[in-house]
């Protein structure tokens, strides 16, 4: 959109005046963000408007991406970047001497995620919308967002994150939009005239779902798409017997956010939480579809609805209840429609984040639903058990073991089935879904993860922005492909000079950050070695923090070296009682290396609290070293991989997940690769003869770095130090961390004997940049138009580069 400087000046001032009945000078940063924001909204409502509007008058097909996390990260910089506006407010705020930065600080992060997965849903409304493809998002409005993480005394702490406290201005309550979601009772089952049964509720508990739709505006197109979130409340003709505690158990449903990342703890009230958005959504779908069809036949022509993750995937049985209780539809034909409309992401291989439900809880929360699992269930045994076996059947209905096996369920009922990077989508095959794989080999393939660098470089490293602005144009902001300019420049000495120049100035910036938040004083010369990711065994956080031992205890016999800044950044779920020791023993360390003036100059260490989207804003563009250290096989992509890389930091890496195309991208002499690879370990595991004490033994390095957990030398660690001693080397170190140190250390000296050379540092880290368009969240979400949601036209040209499972 067109704005001058002086058409927003006297915009923002009367807004504020409206608001406020003041000047702008008394008002406080989160009222001038407030006012800003309002004066936003105000020029997204129009083209939200539009958008809207053409989608149902040109009937385009729409995919709608369920998902129970959604992470955002704050709107109002990149609505302003989105609509074209962002240079004139700035210099409009200057002009009346305000801080643009200041006032962007003032938003709340809204944090209605874990992590990965939540990130990347908000990844792809940003690239949908910004490639001009019909995409909402459904989700869940949580009224707390993920914990926010404080340390006391180097244990975590969780507070509740009030992020709604100040209001959420970016929302717009659609109460003529609400719809009844049902819980519990039984259902009776009863003919009618017409031949079609008749589905009669009992005793059931409503609750009356309200949306709340967010603009997700795109890129320079005008195009603004929909993110719906819902929120539970009591039915507003509730009856005299409706008791305040029933009215507490209907608000409980959107209150929080559950803080396991790929794990699944299978309470009752996340599946309550599931089924309430999956079946807001669909209804609201098919509500909006009927307003101008007067059949379903052609439903699947225009509707895509994506299953991110298991959690939403009774989107399945909750099509095919609208389609034959409502739409009076029968098995066979809502059966086609669904496996057309719907299809699912597959983001963990790891079994404890496989979702499973009780079929007591399950079948008694949601009958109707159950019985229409049940009938899926039984056609399915009923197609497949003559061609494959009763064995392998029972292995992979989905009932079995007395329980509901959600990502079999996603598969049956899904046209694809989706792994978020090759390797983990080969694995898929292999393991997970290795019968299902036999069964409907179609369905399967790879879709690789990716982020937005509109975010992370346009917003998020302006200093890197101007320079590529200076040096390759800005096509580049468009079409992130043309990064790849920057190849031209690789012996160009000036330009290499700039960009360590301006890591220099991201790295000062940081610390002035640090300084801030955790009164810690950094050296910004130092080599900045950045964790930032979910605390879990598999990503082996512990692993680097081993390193730091062994460069402690180097430095401690004299050795010299580069000085290296760890800084971390990881929430642990607050029931995740190994990850949390391992936060503590982190903070112990970075006490114990801070108050040692023989160490301090060569090594430090810094865990920031409460990491997340806005802060991962300010410490990506000053990494130099991305560590993303999984255990080979774990990690099924990884984005902050992807993030860093496309910051010039050099990636630190075992051959797992996202890794491996980072890699490909780069070439081998571009990323340092260490560790065993996921062939090496599933070796171990087929053997079983991998002994993690055998490694204890042989290396004195090793030796002595493990002993330090147990021999007093970091004081405060009794217990946790004794708990991670005993699962490396009494449980045998299921993560493999032992296994992978000597190689970890030895691709961490040449990253130190690397940044001894500053000019062929930045010579890896511009093909880094020049390289990281390809991750690009707008082409991920185009591969999945086009192969997925059909909703782009397959066109030849299309090299389907990562489409290979
Ligand atoms: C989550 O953030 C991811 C997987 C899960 O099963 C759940 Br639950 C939450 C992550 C993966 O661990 C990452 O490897 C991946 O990059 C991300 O999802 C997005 O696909």
């Amino acid at each position: 959109m067109a704005l001058t400087k002086e058409q927003f000046i006297t915009e923002f001032k009367d807004m504020a005046l409206k608001l406020y009945a003041a000047p702008i000078e008394d008002l406080s940063s989160q009222q001038l963000y407030q006012a800003l924001a309002l004066l936003t909204r105000s020029y997204i409502a129009q083209p939200w408007a539009d958008t809207k509007e053409r989608y149902d008058e040109e009937e385009t097909k729409q995919v709608f991406y369920f998902s129970i996390e959604f992470l955002p990260g704050r709107l109002l910089q990149s609505n302003l970047l989105n609509l074209g506006i962002l240079d004139e407010v700035e210099a409009g705020l200057e002009e009346l001497d305000l801080h643009p930065q200041k006032i962007f600080a003032a938003e709340a992060d809204p944090g209605l995620g874990n992590g990965g997965l939540g990130r990347l849903a908000s990844a792809f409304m940003d690239a949908m919308a910004s490639v001009g493809m019909a995409g909402n998002g459904n989700g869940i409005r949580y009224q707390y967002g993920l914990f926010k993480q404080a340390f006391v005394n180097g244990y975590q702490v969780e507070l509740p994150d009030d992020w709604m406290r100040n209001g959420f201005p970016w929302e717009t309550r659609k109460e003529n939009r609400a719809v009844t979601v049902k819980f519990g009772g039984w259902v009776e089952l009863r003919p009618s005239r017409s031949g079609h049964l008749r589905v009669i509720y009992h005793n059931t508990d409503d609750v009356l779902a309200v949306p709340y739709d967010v603009a997700m505006v795109g890129y320079h197109n005008g195009v603004v798409n929909n993110l719906r979130l819902w929120s539970a409340e009591a039915p507003i003709n509730a009856g005299p017997h409706f008791t305040l505690e029933q009215r507490e158990r209907i608000n409980q449903i959107t209150q929080i956010l559950y803080p396991d990342d790929s794990d699944n703890a299978g309470k009752e009230l996340r599946l309550r939480q599931e089924y309430f958005f999956t079946s807001a959504g669909i209804q609201s779908i098919v509500r909006h579809y009927r307003r101008t069809h007067n059949s379903m036949a052609g439903f699947a022509d225009r509707v895509a609805i994506h299953i991110n993750d298991t959690h939403p995937a009774m989107a399945i049985p909750e099509l095919m209840r609208v389609l034959m209780d409502d739409e009076h539809v029968g098995w066979d034909e809502a059966w086609r429609i669904t496996l057309k409309v719907m299809s699912y992401t597959n983001h963990t291989l790891l079994s404890e984040a496989l979702e499973v439900w009780p079929i007591d809880m399950f079948s008694g929360l949601l009958p109707r639903i159950y019985q229409i699992v049940q009938e899926i269930d039984r056609r399915f045994r009923l197609a497949f058990v003559p061609q494959f076996g009763q064995a392998m059947i029972d292995r992979i209905a989905p009932l079995g073991n007395g329980q509901v096996r959600m990502a079999y369920l996603a598969t049956i009922g899904s046209h694809a089935v989706n792994g978020v990077a090759p390797l983990h989508s080969e694995l898929l095959k292999k393991d997970v879904l290795h019968d299902l794989f036999q069964i409907f080999p179609e369905r399967f393939n790879n879709k690789t993860n990716g982020i937005t660098p509109r975010r992370w470089i346009q917003i998020g490293d302006r200093p890197l922005a101007h320079l590529l602005d200076k040096k390759i144009g800005t096509a580049w902001r468009q079409n992130p492909l043309a990064l790849r300019k920057l190849h031209d420049y690789i012996d160009d000495t000036r330009f290499l000079a700039d960009l360590n120049a301006t890591k220099a100035e991201n790295k000062r910036e940081l610390a002035k950050y640090i300084d801030q938040t955790v009164h810690v004083k950094v050296d910004p010369d130092a080599i900045f070695d950045v964790q930032i990711k979910r605390l879990h065994a598999y990503k082996r956080q512990l692993l680097h923090l081993l390193g730091i031992l062994d460069a402690y205890l180097a430095i401690k016999r004299g050795e010299k070296r580069p000085k290296r800044l760890h800084i971390f950044g990881a929430k642990a779920a607050p029931s995740y009682v190994y990850a949390k020791e391992i936060i503590k023993v982190m903070n112990a360390v970075a006490d114990m290396v801070d108050s040692d003036p023989e160490v301090s100059p060569y090594l430090q260490v810094v865990f920031l609290p409460n990491y997340g989207v806005s802060m991962a804003e300010k410490i990506i563009p000053a990494a130099d070293i991305s560590e993303q250290i999984s255990t080979a096989g774990k990690e099924a992509s990884g984005t902050s991989n992807m993030k860093l890389m496309s910051a010039g930091a050099l990636t630190l890496a075992t051959l797992d997940g996202a890794n491996i195309e980072i890699k490909n991208a780069v070439g081998d002499d571009n990323i340092e690769i260490f560790g065993l690879t996921e062939k090496e370990i599933a070796g171990y595991y087929q053997r079983g003869d991998y002994r993690s004490r055998d490694f204890y033994e042989k290396d004195p390095r090793l030796h002595a770095v493990l002993d330090m957990l147990v021999n007093g030398k970091i004081p405060g660690i009794e217990t946790e130090g004794r708990d991670i001693y005993n699962a490396l080397l009494m449980y045998n170190d299921e993560y493999f961390v032992l296994a992978d140190f000597e190689s970890y250390l030895a691709a961490n000296a040449r990253l130190d004997k690397l940044y001894q050379q500053p000019e062929l540092w930045a010579k890896k880290a511009l093909v880094n940049i020049a390289e990281s368009g390809r991750f690009s969240a707008d082409f991920t979400v185009q591969r999945y138009g086009r192969e997925i949601w059909h909703v782009i036209p397959q066109t030849p040209e299309d090299d389907g580069s990562d489409t290979e499972a």
